[in-house]
């Protein structure tokens, strides 16, 4: 069907990240069957899920004083800081309940460093860290992947733009992802995605 080896890169579709959950993205919920019904067009179908452990550094909680959704400074770079999300084993980590998991060949866990917060499927925010992804991905003679799910402006973007500096021919699809939108997050998203050869359908 496809001249290259296609895979679906489905970010982080998880309860906190919908309505109701701890991160709540507006519409979360909206791209799930979506993401399902193209899973049958892909050779691989991979998920990624966040996963941290309590008192993760990422949490505002983690840090006295400090607000959810204020920035610090970290030694790996500026981090946000974000309401407790996604803990390890917790009904907020788990996947949409509606979302096909059955279909996925690989489930990759990011986030579970406690001192590094991990927005890519292929490397942590330290930009060296590698989560192993890339070399699945290659094993497999993978070399494009359409990339979906939440959120847009933070895991899908950050995703995409690591996939297309590793090579991969990556696509996001937008009307299968949803936007935390914070500051201008989305805007800057598009942008840098696009300026990074990634396609922006
Ligand atoms: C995400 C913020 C914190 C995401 C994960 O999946 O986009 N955003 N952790
Ligand atoms: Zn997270």
């Amino acid at each position: 069907m496809y001249p290259k080896t296609h895979a679906l890169l489905v970010i982080d579709v998880q309860n906190d990240f919908c309505p109701g959950g701890a991160l709540a993205v507006e519409g979360g919920h909206d791209i799930v069957a979506g993401i399902n019904g193209l899973m049958s067009d892909y050779s691989a179908v991979i998920l990624t899920q966040d996963w941290h452990p309590a008192g993760h550094s990422s949490f505002a909680s983690s840090h006295p004083g400090a607000a959810p959704f204020s920035m610090i400074q970290m030694p790996y770079g500026p981090q946000t800081l974000w309401p407790d999300h996604c803990i390890q084993g917790s009904k907020g980590a788990n996947f949409h309940p509606d979302l096909n998991t059955t279909r996925a060949d690989l489930i990759i866990r990011k986030g579970y460093n406690p001192a590094v917060d991990s927005y890519s499927g292929f490397f942590e925010n330290d930009h060296e860290t590698s989560t192993g992804l890339n070399g699945y991905l290659r094993s497999r003679g993978i070399d494009a992947l359409a990339v979906v799910g939440l959120a847009l402006d933070y895991c899908v973007n950050f995703s995409a733009v690591d996939g297309a500096k590793l090579g991969f021919d990556v696509t996001v699809r937008q009307d299968l992802c949803r936007a935390i939108d914070l500051g201008g997050s989305l805007a800057a998203a598009i942008t840098g995605m696009q300026g990074a050869g990634v396609r922006v359908g």
